[in-house]
């Protein structure tokens, strides 16, 4: 979720639903759009099965010549502007206005002016229940009476939605409604548990869902938590351990903090609200949407993609990725991110060549698809690529290895010495942060925030730390082009009984760059991941690392399309807290981390090896040169 939010009576603009605060621009003409005179609103609360009406807002083009489809998304962040006017979640389409669409926003069930109860992420509920609802259910309802009631609409309907938005685009496509024609889910969650919002790979994703579940949870609309301090790794640090968080503030009355409390292994209730659980072979197109640095959910769309592409037998399945942040591709123009710059505007590429014409050629029979399977923007070239399949099947697996002296080659180790690895001590009492400090509001509400750039920010803030270690290549003399899996394969030990361990994949820019000067050095992560070591052999059921014993740890860094270019080094760093992002390892194996004491949070020696024996490495997907195939924006 991007926000920006004034908090009197809390009002909270959602980016992912509501865009812009100031006037769109027609995209062609660069004239400010009047909606209100273009469109004719209508408010409605319209009635689910189990008779909870929900809030909806419909914008129907005035001066229509033809019967047009409808264009929904629906949100749990409120579709209305405060001044009762066009809702602001209608500048998110200026793209899509010339073409002619119903606009419709929806507030999900328990959220702003619809009824009913708000659930976090509601699973779809049993199906041996005929009275059950669930997001699938008012999807289905809502275009039901949507395409009976709404006059000149054309019978589509298409979906779309980033984020908490992006999850409910899926749903949609659970058990779909025939005049369902098309959905873009956008950086949805698949998976809180193994990949998204809440834990990555059962490390507890302590500052975003901290001020997550009470942004829902405390009433029906956005609330921010009052921190009373600007920075944060100094506020969770003083919070101590994760028990704290309830004696001290929520007092048992945010939910979903109840529930990571109770589930912080993968069980059956997270499996619950994994995507998996409902998808199966897929019906409508779907074109899924991510920004390879998303800082919320990239997981998701990617897994998304990866699971319906399985039983895609129709090829209904399309996916496209770009150099964005959490649903960046949905304003402003995407010619930079942070300091890294992309040679074009990536958004307005997406918005007028990808999405606009995604919709209009399955819901207007306009024009041909934007894509054949899949169009990802590769990072580092700056080009668009269009491919059959993702991740390409040419490309190779090759080994990154860790060596002596910082040295990362091609090349495996050939010491078998029993002390071939680098070590630093881990102290949870002086976690290493995630991004430069000081790390203020996941969502501040007067001012940028650095939590939108964060994965994209120079490394070298952590470089000269001794609890990170580094190993880098030689310059590069040839592009390495990475396209598709990255994963790391630790060989590690600690002294402590369980530990977490983070790899990221840095692309370092030369010493002197003059095309950019202020790029010269800069450390870029192009993949990243942490995992808590006690879920090594199993995500279900955790079990103690035997301290000292040399372990082996393989970490999914997840998918990347981008050039390390001719003079570039590719570096890995390995550290052991990523802080407050995600909460710290006790290093000390206790049941539930949400339950440990402050006396067992102890000092761990963290070694990783870099032997014949125990080769550690980062595997990446090289493509041969010739494998992609350009398309040009
Ligand atoms: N990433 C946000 C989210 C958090 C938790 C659950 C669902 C969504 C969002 O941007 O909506």
């Amino acid at each position: 979720m991007r926000v920006s939010h004034k908090r009197i009576g809390v009002l909270l603009v959602c980016v992912c639903a509501v865009v812009l605060v100031v006037p769109a621009f027609h995209a062609a003409t660069q004239a400010p759009v009047n909606y209100a005179s273009l469109f004719g609103k209508s408010e409605m609360m319209i009635p689910m099965r189990d008779g909870v009406k929900l809030h909806t807002e419909i914008y129907a083009p005035r001066n229509a010549t033809e019967a047009a489809p409808i264009l929904m998304t629906r949100t749990p962040y409120g579709i209305s502007n405060p001044d009762k006017g066009v809702s602001n979640m209608l500048y998110r389409y200026a793209d899509m206005v010339p073409d002619g669409y119903i606009f419709v926003f929806q507030d999900i069930r328990g959220r702003y002016g619809s009824e009913g109860k708000f659930l976090m992420l509601r699973p779809i509920h049993d199906a041996k229940d005929p009275k059950g609802i669930d997001e699938s259910t008012d999807t289905y309802d809502t275009i039901d009476w949507l395409v009976k009631n709404v006059p000149h609409n054309n019978g589509r309907v298409g979906l779309d939605g980033t984020s908490y938005d992006g999850f409910l685009v899926t749903m949609g496509m659970i058990n779909p409604h025939p005049a369902l024609k098309a959905a873009s889910e956008q950086a949805c969650m698949a998976d809180t548990w193994l990949g998204d919002d809440f834990f990555h790979n059962g490390a507890f994703r302590l500052s975003y869902a901290f001020e997550y579940a009470p942004l829902l949870e405390t009433s029906a609309e956005n609330y921010a938590f009052p921190f009373d301090r600007f920075d944060l790794y100094d506020f969770f640090l003083r919070l101590g351990p994760l028990s704290n968080a309830n004696a001290k503030y929520f007092h048992g009355k945010i939910p979903s903090w109840n529930e990571f409390a109770s589930h912080p292994n993968y069980d059956e209730f997270w499996k619950r609200h994994a995507i998996a659980y409902g998808l199966k072979e897929p019906s409508v197109p779907n074109l899924n949407v991510a920004g390879w640095w998303d800082q919320e959910d990239f997981y998701g769309p990617v897994a998304t993609y990866e699971r319906l592409e399985k039983v895609d037998k129709q090829n209904l399945n399309f996916l496209t990725a770009g150099p964005w942040n959490h649903g960046g591709w949905g304003h402003g123009p995407g010619k930079s991110l942070g300091e890294i710059p992309f040679g074009s505007d990536t958004s307005v590429y997406f918005r007028q060549k990808i999405e606009a014409p995604w919709f209009a050629y399955w819901l207007k029979d306009k024009g041909k698809l934007p894509l054949k399977e899949a169009l990802l923007f590769q990072t580092g070239s700056d080009t668009w690529t269009s491919l059959d399949a993702w991740p390409p099947q040419e490309a190779k697996t090759r080994s990154l290895y860790f060596h002596e002296g910082g040295k990362l080659s091609f090349e495996a180790p050939e010491s078998s010495a029993a002390d071939a690895f680098d070590s630093y001590e881990s102290d949870p009492a002086h976690p290493v942060p995630y991004r430069h400090p000081p790390v203020d509001m996941t969502y501040p509400e007067d001012h940028p925030g650095s939590w939108y750039t964060w994965l994209v920010q120079d490394q070298r803030f952590v470089d000269e730390r001794p609890d990170v270690l580094t190993w880098q290549t030689d310059e590069i003399t040839d592009d390495v082009t990475l396209a598709g899996q990255v994963t790391a394969k630790l060989f590690a030990s600690t002294t402590g009984s369980d530990s977490d361990w983070v790899v990221k994949l840095i692309d370092v820019y030369p010493q002197k760059f003059p095309q950019d000067w202020k790029l010269s050095g800069y450390e870029l992560m192009i993949a990243d991941e942490i995992f808590r070591g006690r879920y090594r052999n199993s995500f279900e059921k955790p079990e103690p690392i035997t301290p000292n014993a040399v372990t082996a740890f393989t970490i999914d860094l997840h998918t990347a399309n981008h050039v390390f270019k001719k003079g570039h080094r590719i570096m890995v760093q390995v550290q052991s807290t990523w802080f407050p992002l995600y909460d710290r390892n006790p290093q000390k194996f206790v049941p539930n981390i949400f339950e440990a004491k402050q006396s067992d949070f102890q000092v761990a020696t963290q070694r990783v090896y870099r032997s014949q024996r125990f080769p550690s490495s980062v595997e990446i997907s090289v493509l041969p040169k010739a494998a992609t195939q350009t398309a040009t924006n």
